[in-house]
């Protein structure tokens, strides 16, 4: 017998005498199959994936994690777990429902992907369980500011610099995905008399053509946009 295929058969007996004419009675036995602990609840998907925002607020829902069991009442009662306590300060979850929430806000700039390890049993008779990874991606908010490396700039030029030579070259760099890619650079303050051009992509420094002054020198304030 198989539960899961079938859990009852309806059966007609019939009792007959052998007299003339022939009297018979019959009665209807139902059978009902009751359930074995005979299979384990598995994960809906073989790839169990979560993401959430890094900076979200404690308490945050990442994903819930669902689970099946062909058997039925205790037998198909689910319960997850963490089968280590690897993470359990950063995420928890619910052994009933299969709900992921964060404990605490995440900053992907230190950690962007954690794999947990977790289980699901049901509370049969002997209990049945299946394990899996379940990795939770932090995606990136833009919470870090360009930084210029180094931070200050000394260079000393030839009063003859042709104007369209390069003076220095200034590099910034941010945290944050992809922010390197689009960065905009320009001159925030300190460019007396505009004797200063920087250009906007290629982070050159030149002097201007048209500047109006001449220095013996000057300190320019730089400015990088992410
Ligand atoms: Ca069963
Ligand atoms: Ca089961
Ligand atoms: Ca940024
Ligand atoms: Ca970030």
């Amino acid at each position: 017998m198989d539960r899961e295929r079938r859990d009852s058969y309806t059966l007609t007996i019939t009792a007959s005498d052998l007299g003339s004419p022939q009297q018979s009675t019959s009665v209807q036995l139902i059978i009902t199959v009751n359930d074995a602990n005979d299979n384990r609840p598995l994960f809906n998907t073989s790839s169990l994936q979560g993401a959430i925002l890094e900076n979200s607020p404690a308490g945050s829902s990442v994903m819930r994690i669902i689970a099946t069991d062909a058997d039925v009442g205790m037998n198909a009662q689910l319960e997850f777990n963490f089968t280590t306590t690897e993470y359990s300060d950063v995420f928890s979850l619910n052994p009933t429902t299969g709900e992921v929430t964060a404990l605490k806000p995440l900053d992907r700039e230190k950690q962007d992907r954690y794999t947990l390890k977790i289980s699901v049993s049901d509370h049969g008779d002997p209990r049945l369980s299946s394990s899996a990874d379940v990795t939770i991606n932090v995606i990136d908010v833009d919470d870090n500011c360009p930084k210029f490396q180094p931070a200050v700039y000394n260079k000393s030029i030839s009063e003859n610099l042709p104007f369209n030579q390069s003076i220095v070259q200034v590099t910034a760099t941010d945290a944050d995905v992809k922010d390197n890619e689009k960065m905009m650079y320009s001159i925030w303050s300190g460019n007396q008399g505009g004797a200063f051009i920087i250009d906007r992509d290629g982070k050159e420094i030149c002097l201007n053509i048209f500047a109006s002054t001449n220095l013996a020198s000057s300190c320019v304030i730089l400015c990088c946009l992410d």
